[in-house]
């Protein structure tokens, strides 16, 4: 049996909305957030010394990060489905997304995520200045210019093909949907406008394995 331990509100929505998109059945385990900390409880310890979601249970194996998960349950069970052919163009652009939405995009996000925490946290009155100044300062000098250099990067990829990896939905969309959820709903991608990652958002959102595994493991998105 194939166990997915989940962890609400995070990226392990990805590893069900992809057995959903493969009708493939499986085990959930739900983990929750400390409410305080956001972080994820000790339990996941006991699986993995990182103790971070998505973790999967499969063949006697315990499998963690993200896209080596998808590439892992594509390949097991997949039967060609849901991924390029061997060879083609469009393998080398699933390949790149697969890296690119943890490897490039998520550590200016986390940047994001760190300042704008730093900004509304509480503070004695007279540290409050130089705290916000920091955090503002780290924004100024990287992770705006950052975020906005990968918004239009995406926008531009999404101009020339509905999908990440070319005219098919593949494991790319599924890994890149928790990033691109960061910075279009989330905000962090410095407020201009991204109308073709919102429409692929929405296009992601429509589709019926998307709605299962919200379904099943709760809402998508970042809690932050
Ligand atoms: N690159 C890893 C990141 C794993 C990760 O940071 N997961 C977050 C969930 S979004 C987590 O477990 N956070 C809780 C914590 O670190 O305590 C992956 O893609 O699987």
């Amino acid at each position: 049996m194939l166990t997915v331990h989940h962890l609400e509100r995070s990226r392990s929505h990805r590893i069900l909305w992809l057995l959903e998109e493969l009708a493939i059945e499986y085990k959930l385990e739900i983990y929750q957030r400390d409410p305080k900390t956001m972080r994820a409880p000790p339990s996941l310890r006991a699986l993995h010394p990182l103790g971070k979601a998505p973790l999967v249970t499969v063949d006697g194996l315990v499998l963690a990060e993200s896209g080596a998960i998808l590439e892992h349950l594509v390949e097991r069970f997949g039967e060609g489905r849901l991924r390029p052919a061997a060879g083609s163009p469009e393998a080398v652009q699933y390949r790149y997304w697969l890296h690119y939405a943890e490897g490039s995009l998520m550590p200016p996000l986390l940047v994001r995520l760190i300042t704008e925490t730093l900004k509304k946290a509480p503070a004695p009155f007279f540290i409050r200045p130089l705290v916000r100044a920091i955090a503002g300062k780290i924004d100024a000098g990287f992770t705006s210019a950052e975020l906005a250099a990968h918004s239009g990067f995406i926008e531009e990829a999404l101009a020339k093909q509905p999908w990440f990896a070319g005219a098919a939905f593949s494991a790319a969309d599924v890994q890149m949907s928790y990033p691109v959820m960061a910075l279009v709903e989330g905000g962090r991608g410095g407020g201009a406008a991204m109308p073709n990652a919102s429409a692929w958002l929405a296009r992601i959102k429509a589709r019926p394995a998307y709605q299962a595994a919200e379904l099943r493991g709760g809402p998508n998105g970042s809690p932050g």
